[in-house]
């Protein structure tokens, strides 16, 4: 059998900068998906958190004036900031620099060591100090004085460091077999294609400590070392689950949500670490596209960042969220614009679903003494409605196990879409006249599919899906998707409709 629970996770952000749009496009998929499995039934773990250590929250705490403590204690809180703000329904936070964390990582490295994966021994290469990195030989230019020269222009020497080493070469026909026996570890297909070939190219050793700073998790039984910052990173996925303690409730990860950028670490470092240690590897990792924003890349520089703050104040936390998973198909890249945003808010949120609740419910509200209306015999049109928008979870479910989102909401819309030119080729307004039965079985239609529509929407546009459940006075405990299969009591006394979602004016976006 099958087991009942759902592990999502987000990468762990550096705490070096402020949180932007792109990490909460990354957390906001992770929760739509944690939303809805938690309605469809299942156990979930939904985690995130912030990475720590590392050379780069060294030398920022150093820029700022503090210790990396104090550093990533304030900055990793702006992280932490967004879950009420974004409405994240994340069940941990994970910081790197917690005690259980590094426990974890300790207790997975001494297992590298026992099976003969990790090794010490020396790295050798081109150093540039003021970079504290190491160059390849064929990067390095030569200086006006014959030094050689990083591409920075910093000169380098050749270094000798003592290093531990993880055996990733020996772990490259076992990854091969592993993408093979499972063919949708990574998705989208495509970057799958690009970590098979970066495997089939062949893989060298991993250095995995460093003895130049000492802002890490230390390795055990050899205090000059810290781990590098990958191998701590990626051991965050274990510790949330209990690692070393029994951790079989939820590992494996049913899925690591990453962007395209950290793909090689989450799809062949990651693995091989677990297989190596005999962890089962998690099941699927998928690496989403990258947000621009009016072409250009988000960056310090050209100002042109957008924070999660500025967003959610400009559009609401709903809109925000429904615009960023809706409107790119999701693997793919995207660029952010302002009126693409309001156009999709304004289409889809304030006209489409927003109008369809509002012109239903007021109407009721007005002329059926608040109370939804039983219905009599149903026509065709009624029932292909009603039946459209009962199954739609069937196709909605695929494709949220798939992460496509926007096929997902494309499917919730065309019931929404339907159900706006039935509102019109019923007109219930003209019914009311005419045939005061029929008017009563068109609205309680309507009432029937937008209680469906609130139960479907409940993961991405919380807020606004709990207040259409609200008005149409559906029970906490009858909004899950079992609960679609259910049926609107008639008779039941509508609270007072209030528009979900207003129009937003071009204007309010210059
Ligand atoms: O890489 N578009 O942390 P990080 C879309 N600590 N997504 C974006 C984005 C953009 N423009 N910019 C950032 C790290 N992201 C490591 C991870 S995990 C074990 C360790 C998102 O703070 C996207 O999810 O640089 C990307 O993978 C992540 O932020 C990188 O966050």
């Amino acid at each position: 059998m099958s087991k009942n629970t759902y592990y999502v996770t987000t990468p762990i952000y550096y705490v070096n900068d402020k949180p932007h749009l792109g990490h909460a496009y990354t957390t906001i998929a992770c929760d739509v998906l944690a939303r809805f499995k938690r309605l469809d039934g299942f156990d979930v773990k939904f985690l995130t958190g912030t990475d720590e250590h590392g050379l780069k929250v060294k030398q920022s705490a150093e820029k700022a004036g503090m210790t990396p403590q104090q550093f990533t204690d304030e900055v990793s809180v702006t992280f932490r900031d967004l879950v009420p703000l974004l409405q994240y329904t994340n069940d941990d936070f994970i910081r790197t620099t917690e005690e259980r964390h590094k426990k974890a990582c300790q207790a997975l490295w001494t297992k590298l060591v026992e099976t003969g994966d990790i090794y010490l021994s020396k790295y050798e290469g081109w150093y540039a100090v003021r970079d504290e990195a190491y160059y390849d030989e064929e990067e390095l230019k030569d200086g006006p004085d014959g030094k050689k020269l990083a591409p920075t222009g910093a000169p380098v020497e050749w270094m000798v460091e003592e290093s531990y080493f993880f055996k990733l070469s020996a772990w490259q026909d076992k990854l091969l077999k592993f993408y093979n026996e499972n063919p949708h570890f990574v998705m989208p297909e495509s970057r799958f294609n690009e970590v098979k070939s970066f495997v089939k190219g062949g893989l060298k050793d991993l250095s995995v400590s460093r003895t130049t700073f000492d802002w890490g998790v230390k390795v055990p039984g050899n205090g000059k070392h810290v781990m590098y910052v990958w191998i701590d990173a990626l051991t965050n996925y274990l510790t949330a689950a209990g690692y070393p303690n029994d951790c079989s409730k939820y590992w494996p990860a049913d899925l690591h949500m990453i962007g395209k950028d950290i793909l090689r670490f989450h799809a062949v470092y990651w693995p091989a670490f677990l297989l190596a240690a005999g962890i089962a590897p998690p099941k699927r990792v998928f690496a989403h596209g990258w947000w621009t924003i009016e072409g250009e890349k988000m960056s310090k520089s050209l100002g042109n960042v957008i924070a999660p703050e500025d967003l959610v104040a400009r559009y609401g936390v709903d809109a925000s969220r429904y615009f960023l998973l809706r409107e790119v198909p999701f693997g793919n890249d995207g660029d952010f614009s302002h009126s693409q945003a309001i156009n999709r808010i304004n289409n889809d949120l304030a006209n489409g679903l927003g109008n369809l609740a509002q012109r239903t419910l007021s109407f009721i509200y007005k002329n059926c003494e608040a109370k939804i209306p039983a219905p009599s015999e149903y026509t065709q049109d009624d029932t292909i409605l009603l039946t459209k928008a009962h199954n739609a979870i069937i196709n909605v479910r695929e494709q949220i196990d798939n992460q496509a989102f926007h096929k997902a909401f494309e499917a919730i819309w065309s019931v929404v879409n339907d159900a706006n030119a039935y509102i019109d080729t019923q007109a219930p307004w003209s019914l009311k006249k005419t045939d005061t039965a029929r008017m009563g079985t068109v609205l309680y239609v309507l009432c029937e599919v937008i209680r469906c529509l609130g139960i479907l929407l409940q993961p991405v546009i919380p807020t606004a899906a709990g207040k259409l459940l609200d008005q149409l006075v559906i029970p906490a405990n009858e909004r899950s998707f079992v609960n679609i299969a259910n049926h609107l009591k008639a008779g039941t006394v509508i609270a007072q409709p209030e528009g979900i979602f207003p129009r937003l004016e071009e204007k309010a976006a210059a």
